[in-house]
């Protein structure tokens, strides 16, 4: 039989958290013949949630289950860790200024850094899903110098799902059926949801996404709105924000990030820039990826119209601000 593998979940006690850390259990992140063991770390006024979610999962015999950590104590739920999902952060209130919410996060991630940095086990792939998703991960990385920056993501895997669900609900289709989205920059209203290479496997074929949407203002605006503003559109609708659908996006990551994607599929990544595709070096930015051996790797030579090239840039510049504002709130 394998070794357990140490999965960190942060902010446990939350909405994601209380869906993520079954789906984990059952082997939906890791596979069904990989064992687990949970730790989960949440702040002290969640403490005692966070027990109920230990109950629960006891409750459940999940066989794939070795063990379950339930802590406030960062240093103890990142020691010895293989994969750390960060869902733990501060959220925005009503009223409340941009830059006190980041000083807030950045204050967290910095911390939660150094205990990843000293405790966790060599080569521990890092997730991060709390907003802003892209800049927490970015600080992480500041402040965990020793953690290789290829192994510190975080997640736009579900605007990624949300692009492919809206294609497969316009074109009828099966969702399984439709690959090769990409959502670009900052898991924010400006990421770019682009489906210029987007296929849909068909009866006759692979056929390209656009030639068969044939409405082109629909793909360059009702689309890429829709997808923008899922999750308004959720908080709306269900007075709180998407968790069901983040926490199965967050297993689809890591999934795909230790077992690889599927030959000629690509799927969505916030990752360290390179300067891949003129995105500024050194932003968390999200890239089409594949991923092969437990490693990630930008798709290459995808040509990039006028109308894309802008929407890359806005994205960049959003994200080259709020990397300004969380260096201001170091100091
Ligand atoms: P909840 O407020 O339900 O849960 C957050 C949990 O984090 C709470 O239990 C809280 O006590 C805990 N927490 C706060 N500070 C902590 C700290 N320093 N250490 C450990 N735990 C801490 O929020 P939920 O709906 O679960 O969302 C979690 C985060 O995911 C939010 O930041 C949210 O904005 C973000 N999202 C990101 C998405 C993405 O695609 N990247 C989509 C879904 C979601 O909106």
């Amino acid at each position: 039989a394998k070794d357990p593998v140490r999965v960190l979940v942060t902010g446990a006690a939350g909405q994601i958290g209380y869906a993520l850390v079954p789906m984990i259990a059952r082997g939906v992140m890791l596979g069904p013949d990989q064992p687990v063991i949970l730790h989960m770390l949440d702040i002290p006024p969640a403490a005692e949630a966070l027990n109920g979610v230990k109950m629960e999962l006891v409750d459940a015999a999940f066989p794939l289950l070795k063990g379950v950590i339930a802590t406030t104590d960062a240093v103890e739920a990142c020691t010895g860790v293989n994969v750390a999902v960060m869902v733990g952060g501060f959220p925005r209130k009503e009223g409340m200024e941009r830059k006190d919410v980041m000083s807030k996060n950045v204050s967290i991630y910095k911390s939660q850094a150094s205990a990843l940095e000293k405790h966790a086990a060599a080569n521990c792939k890092v997730l991060v899903v709390a907003n802003p998703a892209n800049t927490n991960a970015l600080i992480l990385k500041e402040f965990a110098p020793s953690i290789p920056e290829r192994n510190i993501t975080c997640l736009t895997r579900l605007d990624h799902n949300r692009a492919l669900g809206q294609i497969s609900e316009k074109l009828n289709v099966q969702v399984s059926d439709v690959k090769n989205v990409i959502i670009w920059g900052n898991h924010s209203s400006t990421q770019y949801p682009d489906v210029n290479h987007a296929t849909v496997n068909t009866s006759s074929g692979e056929k390209p996404v656009k030639e068969l949407v044939g409405d082109d203002a629909w793909l360059t605006g009702g689309f890429i709105t829709t997808v923008q503003q899922r999750g308004a559109a959720i908080i709306k609708a269900r007075k709180l924000s998407s968790a069901l659908s983040a926490a199965s996006s967050a297993c689809d990551h890591i999934r795909d990030w230790v077992l690889g994607t599927p030959q000629g599929t690509w799927v969505s990544m916030g990752v360290y820039s390179d300067g891949s595709y003129n995105v500024p070096a050194g932003l968390i930015y999200s890239f089409p990826v594949t991923c092969k051996d437990g490693e990630w790797k930008i798709v290459q030579g995808l040509s990039i119209d006028e109308f894309s090239r802008k929407k890359l840039d806005l994205t960049a510049e959003e994200l080259s601000e709020e990397k300004a504002l969380a260096y201001s709130c170091l100091t």
